[in-house]
Parts: structure tokens; C-alpha cells; sequence
């Protein structure tokens, strides 16, 4: 078997990690992550009949099972885990039946997974289907994206176009915008679910008050998602209050489309 700590896969999630640590959006045990993982990456790296043992978790995911899946522990602080990623992440292979998970790597002190896992099960089934190439869901608490929400409406919509018109790069970025959803306690399979219709839509999704989730092919493309979505945000709760500011309008945000050759979501920019 070849070192596990050597695996790229962990070596990229510690970086992401430290990354976002750094920003500032994963205080304490703020946040977390899952990768699926395909098996001949695992392979090398663990014995998939050593299970360590089963972690539960609400709800059914028949569709993966036999998936294995890197995931961020309960309770865990980012700023520890590429220091110790034995005790703060874990690889799980989903049961036979879907209904619960087989610990094969990690959570070295009794451990287990992120309160939200049903939302990144739930997330990951719903941009599967959109797009083969999904592989990751990653939670933050990026602040001016929270503080955000703290000051404007909260239909998605309206999120959306104000972040659109904040910087030219936005809507390039994420054409198909950002779901909002309304606050609500976090954690839960309730989250879960409603959070999996989201993703049906998008692939950026903002929990008012509380953080923004955002879905991948690769943890760099999901970061990139989430750092777009708070430099815009940045800059609207900077400007909101100033007289006389300038935005870059419906006009202009469909000059950026034609130039890129993309297609905003559909209704979203008022006709010219
Ligand atoms: O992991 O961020 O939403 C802690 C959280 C819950
Ligand atoms: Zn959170």
C-alpha cells in the first residue's frame, strides 16, 4: 500500500483547506468538504474490505452505493486538517443499501462526518446528473457573502444581478447564478433536502445568514466559484450606500455574454 499522506487527493484537500482558513471563511469548526472520489484513486492507498467501522447518517443515497467519498469531520477546525488529516478528514465507501457509510480512512480520534453530510450527499446526486464531471461540494462561511444577505433582499434573483453588476468577471463566472435560500437551522436532513432541489438549478447556493455552498468538478473550480461570489459581494457592500455609484448594467452584462459566448439564466437579465 503506498502512503495515504502522500495521496494527491489529501495533499489538495489540506491545501484548499489552509487556503480558505486563510480567508477567513472557515472559523472554528466552520465549513466542509466532500470529494468523490473514483476507486482506482483510492485503491493504492487503503484495503476496501478493512472497514474501521460504520458512521450513520439520515436519509438513503442507493445511487452511490459503492462510492467512496473524502469528507471533512464533525467538529473540525480548517485550520488543522492538513496538519492532521488523519484525525479531521475521513474516506467512506457508501453501503450496499445506501443507508449508511463504511469508514475505511480517518477520524483517528473516534470520530466522524460533517453535520451537513446529508446536504453534500444530497448535492452531489443532484449535479451528478447534470454533469458527469461533478465531483466536489464545499461549505464556507465567507464573511462578506453573510454580511450580504444580512442587507439585501434575499430572491435569488436580485442577489444575483447585484453581484452580477458589481465586477465584469462575475457573470462569466457563474452565468447560471447563485440560489438563495431563506434562513433556516443548518445541519439537518431538512437543510438536505431542500438545499438538493437547489442544486438541481445551481451549482452556487447561499444560506442567509449563514454561508454559501458551492459544487465542482475539482476542488479548485468550487473554490473559484466561492472566492468569485465574495469579491463581488465585497465590492456590493462597499459601494451599496454611496451616492451616485456606477454598475454595470443590463445592457453591458449582455455585452460581456455575447463577447464570452454564454448564456445567462434565462430571464434574468431585463431585454434591451
Ligand atoms: O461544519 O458550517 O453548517 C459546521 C458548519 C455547519
Ligand atoms: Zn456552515
Amino acid at each position: 500500500m503506498k502512503n495515504i499522506l502522500k495521496a494527491p487527493f489529501i495533499k489538495e484537500l489540506g491545501e484548499i483547506a489552509d487556503n480558505m482558513y486563510r480567508q477567513g471563511w472557515n472559523e472554528r469548526n466552520g465549513g466542509n468538504i466532500s470529494v468523490l472520489l473514483d476507486e482506482k484513486e483510492v485503491l493504492p492507498y487503503i484495503n476496501k474490505n478493512k472497514i474501521i467501522r460504520d458512521l450513520e447518517f439520515k436519509g438513503e443515497f442507493p445511487s452511490f452505493a459503492g462510492k467512496y467519498f473524502l469528507i471533512t469531520g464533525t467538529g473540525k477546525y480548517f485550520k488543522n486538517i492538513s496538519k492532521n488529516p488523519e484525525a479531521n478528514l475521513g474516506i467512506i465507501r457508501i453501503s450496499d443499501d445506501g443507508k449508511n457509510a463504511h469508514l475505511l480512512w480517518g477520524f483517528s480520534d473516534g470520530g466522524t462526518f460533517t453535520s451537513e453530510v446529508a446536504m453534500h450527499l444530497g448535492a452531489h446526486r443532484e449535479r451528478l446528473k447534470i454533469d458527469p464531471n461533478h465531483r466536489v461540494v464545499m461549505h464556507a462561511h465567507p464573511t462578506c457573502t453573510v454580511s450580504m444577505t444580512h442587507i439585501h433582499s434575499w430572491d435569488e434573483r436580485e442577489f444575483t444581478r447585484s453581484i452580477w453588476s458589481t465586477c465584469t468577471e462575475c457573470i462569466v463566472i457563474f452565468p447560471d447564478g447563485i440560489g438563495v435560500l431563506p434562513w433556516m437551522v443548518s445541519s439537518g436532513p431538512e437543510i438536505g433536502r431542500i438545499s438538493a432541489e437547489k442544486f438541481k438549478e445551481f451549482r452556487i447556493l447561499v444560506w442567509a445568514l449563514h454561508g454559501c455552498t458551492v459544487t465542482g468538478t475539482s476542488l479548485d473550480e468550487a473554490f473559484g466559484l466561492l472566492e468569485t461570489v465574495e469579491k463581488g459581494a465585497t465590492i456590493y457592500n462597499n459601494i451599496w450606500q454611496c451616492e451616485n455609484r456606477k454598475s454595470i448594467d443590463d445592457k453591458m452584462l449582455m455585452e460581456i455574454c455575447k463577447d464570452f459566448n454564454i448564456t445567462p439564466k434565462e430571464g434574468w437579465l431585463n431585454p434591451q
